[in-house]
């Protein structure tokens, strides 16, 4: 036999013999346990600990115990954390591509968005991300409804906003937008937002319905008015200098999972949003329904011509989605 085979067979039954050390992945989310996203996210690591027989593992670390949104994606660039899910929103500051869908009344309504995320379009945009210099690798999305306006008063026109100072996710596109639709826009970590709801710091936020109940600001800010201005989507991403450490089955792996977990979100997703609207009821949240966002579309033109200028030929593509 020849040597370098016998050392071969000896280093297989050593490796065999040595109980495998599971490679214990980071998640991050600032949502607390059983929010539809954290739960998904949950899923993908139970698969992962399946497929590779408990030699990979996903710990998840939500409430934002890692730090907001701004700070994971530092954390996950330097290599620090796996996996981040996060609002597309503080992505568009690292990777201006991503901005489209960040601009104000972009998509029609969720269907429009929903067919956009999971189609050629979106993958593209996860490629971008992992083309980029950020950092990252953009793995899927996940559905975050529409955000709407939520206030002490209540919002139907743009001179309804004049004077109120509200929260918005750091990005100055969409500071931008609130400005334009006539109020005034703040950029504040999504952890200080209920204290500077009721110390009247803002005078209110935006939000889709789960956000907005499960962090109890519809407790502060009674008013939901369905302004629709932003049909947010939400992504998850993996940090590149550890992705690049992985191998080419645990990346199709973890790419394959991340399909179905954009896919099983959904369901959960939905399922949330409606007990959210009962909540909100019982709370006693008033809805404005009655909204000018016809008055709200023409107001935020500017900011679709800003962000949008240099990508006429994806905006139209994305419009040409029925
Ligand atoms: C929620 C998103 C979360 C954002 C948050 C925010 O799920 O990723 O951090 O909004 O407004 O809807 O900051």
């Amino acid at each position: 036999m020849r040597v370098s085979k016998l050392a071969a067979i000896l280093a297989a039954a050593v490796f065999a013999s040595t109980p495998v050390v599971a490679q214990e992945l980071k998640a991050a989310d600032v949502h607390p346990e059983g929010y539809p996203n954290v739960v998904a996210m949950q899923n993908l690591g139970k698969k992962l600990e399946a497929s590779t027989k408990g030699r990979m593992k996903l710990k998840m670390f939500p409430n934002a115990v890692l730090g907001d949104e701004k700070s994971v994606i530092e954390q996950a660039q330097a290599g620090g954390i796996d996996i981040i899910r996060i609002s597309l929103g503080p992505i568009g500051p690292v990777v201006p591509d991503v901005n489209v869908f960040n601009m104000p009344f972009v998509f029609r309504d969720e269907a429009h968005m929903r067919k956009i995320i999971d189609g050629p379009i979106g993958q593209e945009l996860l490629d971008k991300i992992t083309a980029s210099s950020a950092g990252l690798v953009g793995l899927g999305w996940m559905d975050g409804g529409t955000r709407n306006l939520y206030t002490k008063k209540p919002i139907r026109r743009p001179a309804d906003l004049a004077g109120q100072k509200i929260r918005m996710i750091g990005n100055p596109l969409f500071i931008e937008t609130m400005n334009a639709m006539g109020g005034s826009g703040i950029s504040i970590g999504f952890g200080e937002l209920f204290s500077a709801l009721q110390t009247g710091v803002v005078d209110g936020a935006e939000n889709n319905e789960p956000t907005y109940v499960t962090q109890n600001h519809h407790t502060l800010a009674k008013f939901y008015d369905l302004t629709g201005h932003l049909i947010l989507p939400e992504i998850f991403v993996y940090s590149k200098v550890k992705w690049n450490r992985l191998s080419k089955e645990d990346q199709d792996l973890i790419k394959k999972l991340s399909r179905e977990a954009q896919l099983e979100q959904r369901a959960l997703w939905d399922k949330k949003v409606a007990d959210s609207r009962a909540q909100m009821k019982k709370d006693g949240v008033t809805v404005i329904a009655d909204v000018d966002k016809e008055a709200f579309f023409k107001a935020t033109q500017p900011v679709r011509d800003k962000y949008g200028k240099d990508y006429a030929g994806l905006i139209k593509r994305i419009q040409d989605v029925k």
